[in-house]
């Protein structure tokens, strides 16, 4: 699958520490109603037999309702159940490596805080960046953290799209403004709400307003 720009708007990524009584695939299928636009598969403890089962189960609402369905840093999951992409960060494969095994048809997302890491991942064939984390965050204890200006010079250095990520709220979400990224992407804004199908939709009303690709 081919990423369009629109595609980054608001960036949904899984995490099952919120769960509060729903499954995944309920919680899922509440932020693609509310407007997620791409969403991505994030188990960082489990099997991998669970693993696949989960992201063969989210992957098919995601396609039902046409939305890209990325597989972080796992590979092997992506290309079995054929996902539309990947997202590796610095500490995983090597970004020049993974574009090398998936070839030109999947989605190759990359985690960059700084315009180094940003340049070489273009250059390895990303295509789309995660920028940050643009605020502090407890959902990543490990983080890097981005400054504005860190990320307003990284979306001028590439020409791959940009996303920014870590502690986005719908609160503080006005200052990314004019950045130059394209969407936003939250873990705990839209799962660790209690009505995700709203929270969702208010992170979409104002990501159509503030980004500039929609
Ligand atoms: N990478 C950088 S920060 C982060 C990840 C996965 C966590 C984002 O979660 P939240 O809850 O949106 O801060
Ligand atoms: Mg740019």
């Amino acid at each position: 699958m081919k990423l369009d720009k629109k595609d980054l708007l608001l960036y949904a990524i899984t995490d099952r520490s919120w769960l509060n009584g729903m499954t995944m695939e309920e919680q899922l299928k509440e932020a693609i109603t509310g407007g997620a636009t791409i969403v991505q598969i994030r188990e960082k403890n489990m099997n991998y037999s669970d693993f696949l089962e989960e992201a063969k189960s989210l992957y098919k609402i995601c396609k039902s309702s046409n939305i890209p369905f990325i597989v972080n840093d796992n590979i092997d999951i992506a290309r079995e159940i054929n996902a539309d992409g990947i997202h590796v960060g610095q500490e995983d494969m090597d970004a020049k490596d993974v574009r090398a095994i998936i070839g030109d048809k999947m989605i190759l997302g990359v985690s960059a805080s700084t315009v180094e890491e940003a340049i070489k991942a273009e250059k390895n064939g990303a295509d789309y960046l995660g920028v940050g984390a643009v605020f502090s965050t407890s959902t990543k204890k490990d983080a890097d953290s981005v400054s504005y200006e860190e990320l307003k010079k990284i979306c001028d250095a590439v020409s791959i799209p940009v996303v920014a990520i870590g502690g986005i709220t719908y609160d503080n979400m006005d200052v990314l403004k004019d950045s130059g990224i394209c969407g936003i992407s939250v873990i705990s804004a839209i799962f660790a709400q209690n009505d995700i199908r709203k929270a969702t939709e208010n992170l979409k009303n104002k990501s159509e307003k503030l980004f500039k690709y929609h």
